[in-house]
């Protein structure tokens, strides 16, 4: 018995399915998860010291790959001052002055632990500003595991074929209305339907959880009109995309600012965090500016806030780093796509950057239904044959292959290599 199989079998008798998260335990790929020690730049170590090239980077977080020295020595020089404090420190207002003098949107800023925990309170935030009840998501977009959010959502709950929670209240999901993405129609029946009860649109600007799905063109300028029209207000969950497809992320990318926006995984720099921001008349409703409540004893926390101060300080100061990311991923998902084609295998390869998806259907992925279409046991049989040529990917179809800064040339070509050898059963 391999030693991952053995602390699987351990923590399955004490942890949910002996994972903190639920596509953690690769059942969708017919298989027993590898438990991890260690990581370093794009590769990473399985605790029976399997080498494997890391696709997954944390679900996002590690952009400049893992154990940057920036970052570490960061982390390294705060523990000694204390591990939290609950309590006010210097560097939450270094953070946000970082991201608010280079984010136009977002005037102010409020730091949270998750992207969970932003995306609930943004939602509560948006209620709380235009006194109305109702959101609009989109299906397929996952934006965290709160309850009014588990509605035709993506990730986890769409790998374990249930998107809708158990648990979540009939009158907390019928606040929750789904449109279609990329379908802008959808949208304006809602509006249409439920005329000055929709407090805010909520959408992921690349949906990033049901695989990788890009937003066509004038699909997020539209998204932001109707808002306007109908005095909704928009929130970019941002939590994948900021600071990863460019510092102000889809933001800077599309030239569209949102309302509120929420932030998590790269912004912490490997630790946890999250935050949401936005205008400043819309921030000032936070407690304890205004009404709507929101707490935290972690928030801020002074290591997550060195770490995340770190990392966004790299990014923000090395402005080639989104360029050469850009440049990268594009030849890379280009490389991918021309073996597949070259195999004939029926596959549509969507990307953006340095975030990209393979889905095993000759139709184009432009939403949550076409993104079903996908042979979900090709992909299960895809990841072993990755897995067991030293690529370690997202163990579900519905996730997205992350590359960062460390992927250098070698890693980039054995990926190919091992796509290359993949034979359709
Ligand atoms: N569903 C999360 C990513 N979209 C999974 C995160 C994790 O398991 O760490």
């Amino acid at each position: 018995m391999t030693r991952s199989e053995e602390l699987y079998r351990k923590a399955g008798e004490l942890i949910p399915g002996g994972v903190n998260s639920p596509v953690r335990a690769f059942r969708s790929v017919g298989m027993d998860p590898r438990f991890i020690k260690r990581a370093r730049g794009s590769r990473i170590w399985d605790v029976d010291e399997n080498e494997y090239i890391d696709l997954i980077g944390s679900w996002g977080p590690m952009i400049m790959g893992h154990g940057n020295m920036d970052v570490l020595e960061a982390v390294q020089k705060a523990i000694w001052d204390g591990l939290s404090f609950g309590a006010a420190t210097e560097k939450e207002g270094e953070i946000a002055e970082l991201i608010t003098s280079s984010i136009p949107s977002v005037e102010m800023i409020r730091m949270v632990n998750s992207g969970t925990e932003a995306v609930m309170s943004a939602i509560r935030l948006a209620r709380g500003f235009t006194g109305r009840d109702k959101i609009i998501k989109f299906q397929g977009c996952y934006h965290g595991h709160s309850d009014s959010m588990l509605v035709k959502a993506g990730s986890g709950a769409m790998t374990q074929g249930t998107p809708d929670s158990a648990g979540v209240p009939v009158g907390v999901s019928q606040d929750t209305l789904t449109a279609q993405y990329n379908n802008l129609n959808s949208l304006e029946q809602l509006f249409e339907a439920n005329k000055d009860n929709i407090a805010a649109v909520i959408v992921e600007p690349v949906a990033a959880n049901m695989g990788v799905v890009l937003p066509e063109q004038g699909f997020l300028s539209g998204i932001k009109a109707l808002c306007e029209k109908h005095g909704a207000l928009l929130i970019f969950d941002e939590v994948i995309t900021g600071f990863r497809l460019a510092f102000g992320g889809a933001q800077e990318y599309f030239g569209i600012e949102a309302d509120i926006v929420t932030y998590g995984k790269i912004i912490g720099g490997g630790m946890p965090v999250g935050a949401y921001g936005g205008r400043k008349d819309i921030m000032k409703k936070v407690a304890p500016l205004g009404p709507v409540y929101q707490a935290g004893t972690l928030s801020g926390n002074p290591i997550a806030m060195a770490a995340g101060l770190a990392q966004l300080k790299y990014l923000r100061e090395n402005d080639w780093f989104y360029g050469a990311l850009k440049d990268k991923g594009d030849s890379f998902f280009k490389e991918v796509d021309d073996i597949l084609n070259g195999k004939g295998i029926a596959h549509t390869l969507n990307h953006i950057s340095s975030l990209g998806s393979i889905f095993f259907t000759d139709k184009a992925v432009r939403n949550y239904e076409d993104a079903k279409t996908s042979d979900t046991d090709m992909f299960a049989s895809f990841f072993r044959h990755m897995l067991d040529h030293g690529v370690l990917m997202a163990p579900s179809q519905f996730e997205a292959i992350f590359l960062s800064g460390s992927h250098g040339e070698e890693e980039l070509k054995a990926v190919l290599k091992a796509v290359n050898s993949f034979k359709q059963q």
